[in-house]
């Protein structure tokens, strides 16, 4: 399953590339000033990364943040370049779209519907039910005898708008933290508080009813590594789906959101693989879905930065890409230009983290040559 060959040569090609970069910056007595550092740029007129998708079956999409949509011309052209299907960074959450009790707003996420309309791309709805981005009102009213209602009445409505023109719902987001020692390693949220693990059956069939057409996700974060409360979650996911599918829950993929870190050494190809197969043959779907690297614990130096992020990630896909039950990559933004890690996880030296494909001046990066690569190396299905 693991793709030794393939890392070994990507490695070399790296190495090389780390040499070039050096050489380019050497000066030897009596020549010319140093040149530029080359960066990996797709010529003009090569493919983009989800053409090099299409051709094997896949897809390649990224995050899109509101204000980037409305005042990011450039980035928004890339995005048209790389991209087959977009997810809204943050329109399509509870308290985007429900701000108040009985009002329902679609105007952020209708303008990504335009938006993808307009250039032929697929959407995915992020995301149904999360603990997080719920608008304070709903905290407020949630009670065991209210949550039924709230939930089926909220999911019926939003999967009711958008019914025919979403690729994939997240429907359930991040539902995992085995720390709280609750029932199938859930999460203490406010729904399972409320309602009990039924609250999961109850949002996939609500989405299931209100738009029959839209492939249902379980989407996670934390299952990357092998580290031992990333073990733990990997147990829980496959525990919780084989108990979801028993009970005829309608769940039909999972995201796995990929916040990867360049600098864990615990990285297990092996059980990541295994992970992958043991979830799609439950006979479920995988989709990568939030993709970045962040790179808070590297040193400053910018190649050498963005080779190591290039790496980390060429090791992940390289043991996830190759299963035939991956439907598709989406990183969560493409461009250095915003990244969530930012505040969330600063450098120490303050500088800005460079997590994703494309630089802040949209330039490809390390990354997304490794990405395009992996796409060029995946087997067709
Ligand atoms: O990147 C998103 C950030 O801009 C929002 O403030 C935040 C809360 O809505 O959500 C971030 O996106 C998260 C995603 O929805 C779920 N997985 C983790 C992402 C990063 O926190």
């Amino acid at each position: 399953m693991v793709s030794t060959r393939r890392s070994l040569l990507a490695g070399s090609t790296s190495a090389l590339a780390a040499l070039a970069a050096r050489g380019a910056g050497a000066t030897t007595p009596g020549s010319s000033p140093p040149l530029p550092r080359p960066i990996p740029v797709a010529a003009p007129g090569q493919p983009g990364l989800n053409a090099r998708a299409a051709g094997k079956g896949l897809f390649f999409g990224s995050a899109v943040d509101d204000l980037q949509l409305q005042g990011d011309p450039a980035l928004m052209a890339r995005i048209v370049a790389d991209c087959g299907m977009v997810v809204g960074e943050s329109s399509f959450k509870w308290e985007a779209l429900q701000p108040q009790p009985g009002h329902f707003n679609y105007s952020r996420a209708d303008a990504l519907m335009r938006f993808a309309a307009k250039n032929r791309m697929r959407v995915r709805g992020h995301t149904l039910v999360w603990h997080e981005a719920n608008p304070p009102w709903l905290e407020a009213t949630l009670t065991p005898q209210s949550g039924e209602a709230l939930l089926t009445g909220y999911i019926a409505n939003v999967c009711g708008h958008f019914r025919g023109k979403i690729a994939h719902w997240d429907v359930a987001n991040e539902v995992l933290h085995p720390e709280d020692k609750q029932p199938l390693g859930l999460r203490a949220t406010p729904w399972l508080k409320a309602l009990g693990p039924r609250y999961l059956d109850l949002a996939f069939h609500a989405a299931a009813e209100a738009d029959p057409g839209a492939l249902r996700v379980l989407n996670e974060f934390g299952v990357d590594y092998a580290l031992p409360w990333q073990e733990k979650r990997r147990v829980a996911m496959l525990t919780l789906l084989q108990t979801l599918l028993m009970r005829g829950v309608p769940v039909q993929a999972v995201g796995l959101q990929a916040h990867l870190n360049a600098a864990e050494t615990t990285l297990d190809q092996r059980g990541l693989a295994r992970f992958v197969a043991d979830i799609a043959g439950m006979g479920l779907k995988v989709i990568v879905t939030e993709l970045d690297v962040r790179d808070d614990g590297l040193p400053a130096d910018i190649p050498s930065r963005d080779e190591a992020v290039a790496e980390h990630a060429r090791a992940w896909l390289d043991a996830v890409l190759p299963h035939p039950a991956v439907l598709g990559v989406l990183t969560w933004g493409l461009s250095d230009k915003r990244s969530w890690l930012n505040s969330k996880f600063p450098r120490p030296d303050g500088l800005p983290q460079r997590p994703l494909p494309l630089d802040a001046e949209l330039r490809p990066k390390p990354l997304w040559s490794t990405i395009a690569g992996a796409f060029d190396a995946a087997q067709a299905r």
